[in-house]
């Protein structure tokens, strides 16, 4: 199967000036003298071609680029073909292509190919879907360190520093005292906790990959009619919330993206907080509940004055000012959803609080689902060495290849089917 000829449109589907076609498969030589129409070629050449179908029939004019095994995306041979956007060419090319001795591929398929090619290790190919997926300028930038292998860098340097570790507590036994190391079991411990402690940090930025990755989640609670919707709309720019002077308006969780300073926002404004016999509004307010545990900062909304007060991920902000006299209380920010007085203070509090969570995150790994259980893996087996162990060596060096084996498992080196099917089918049709 990974023989196969496989092809796909790289590009988006839809009208476009121009649409990428790419195949890739063991020796492309002679599909691309027939598509060039030319016997001899130059690999990483762009040529302009007059594309027939099987009866010769012109298809199109397209540029055409050969790339050359093993230095192309996937590590076997590759051909580009750019044609004009149109659904209709596209699809008359993909066509001939299906009566070329190749099939369409599967979602993924390339990438899968250049990881069996060791063009690409598993966290490279998780930094690729997150690139696809970027939206804000920091979700790019996040996402492309990882794709270029800076994630890579960090789990391969962790586990050669395991294997190293693993192979000289197991060493302790076979061999006599002298030949080995001074202090070799207090390094071996320090060198453990060492690499332990990288990893429990690594573990706590979990949170942080995941708002930058999926986006930061902000809700706005309080009581009804409070103006939780105005203000949720006034930080929109749009009037998505339906907002009525009837306590209870809002039932469901309305949310709505934005961008801030290039971060990618869930903004949620949710249910007024209230005693209440009605069936859906209890229902709300569940969900408001559940948009609360989410949630990476809270925007507490009050239209009078309270004792309530700020913390690490809650802003409390005193709403309709324009009805309140006194506006002592340092610690809360006052608006007008009304007269949009305070609404910029408001994002820059949100703004303040964001950056001094997410910025910084040079040193943060891209941490998804299956890579967060693997670490914490990893971490629970660096535990087991250092706590559990004793002075038993091969029991200390086994949980420590162990956690070495989780790495391994991490970038793909040692991995089972079915991780790489849920890798791989993150990535679109073409990737
Ligand atoms: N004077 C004044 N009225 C406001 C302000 N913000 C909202 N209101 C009014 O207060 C009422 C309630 O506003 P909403 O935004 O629907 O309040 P809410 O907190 O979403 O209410 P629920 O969805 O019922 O929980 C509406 O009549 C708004 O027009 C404000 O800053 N000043
Ligand atoms: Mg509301």
């Amino acid at each position: 199967m990974n023989n196969d000829t496989i092809f796909a449109l790289s590009s988006g589907f839809g009208k476009s000036g121009v649409a990428v076609i790419r195949i890739s498969g063991d020796n492309l030589h002679d599909l691309f003298s027939k598509i060039s129409n030319r016997k001899k070629f130059d690999a990483r050449h762009a040529y302009f071609t007059n594309l027939t179908d099987e009866n010769g029939d012109l298809i199109d004019q397209c540029i055409v680029i050969y790339f050359e095994s093993p230095a192309s995306f996937t590590g076997q041979d590759i051909i580009e073909i750019h044609s004009h956007g149109a659904p209709a060419v596209i699809n008359k090319i993909l066509q001939f292509l299906s009566t070329q001795n190749a099939r369409m591929a599967l979602p993924g398929e390339f990438s899968r190919r250049a990881f069996l090619n060791n063009k690409m290790d598993l966290t490279d190919v998780d930094g690729l879907a997150a690139l696809l997926n970027a939206q804000t300028d920091k979700q790019r930038q996040f996402a492309l360190k990882s794709m270029l292998g800076g994630d890579s860098e960090k789990y391969n340097s962790w586990r050669t520093k395991m294997i190293e570790i693993a192979a000289y507590s197991a060493a302790i036994l076979d061999y006599d005292e002298n030949d080995l190391p001074k202090n070799i079991t207090k390094k071996i411990f320090s060198k453990t906790k060492e690499l332990l402690n990288e990893i429990k940090t690594s573990l706590l930025r979990y949170n942080v990959s995941r708002a930058i990755t999926n986006g930061f989640n902000i809700a706005l609670v309080g009581e009804t009619n409070v103006g939780k919707s105005s203000v949720f709309n006034r930080l929109v720019g749009a009037n998505r919330a339906i907002v009525s002077d009837i306590a209870g308006t809002t039932r469901d969780v309305i949310s709505a993206q934005i961008d801030i300073d290039g971060y990618l926002v869930n903004l949620s404004d949710t249910a007024g907080l209230r005693e209440t016999n009605d069936e859906i509004e209890k229902q709300g307010i569940d969900r408001t509940k559940t948009e609360l545990e989410n949630a990476d900062l809270v925007l507490h909304i009050f239209n009078k004055k309270t004792d309530a007060l700020p913390d690490d991920k809650t802003i409390v902000v005193i709403n309709k000012v324009d009805e309140i006299k006194s506006k002592t209380n340092k610690n809360v920010i006052y608006t007008s959803a009304k007269t949009g007085a305070g609404i910029d203070n408001l994002l820059n509090a949100i703004r303040t609080k964001m950056h001094s969570i997410l910025d910084n995150s040079e040193n943060t790994l891209v941490i998804n689902a299956r890579t967060y259980k693997l670490l914490n893996d990893a971490k629970s087996e660096l535990e087991q060495a250092i706590e559990k162990s004793g002075d038993n060596y091969d029991i200390f060096s086994e949980h420590v290849r162990t956690a070495a084996d989780n790495i391994g498992k991490i970038l793909g080196t040692i991995t089972a089917n079915d991780v790489m099917d849920a890798t791989f089918s993150q990535l679109c049709l073409g990737k």
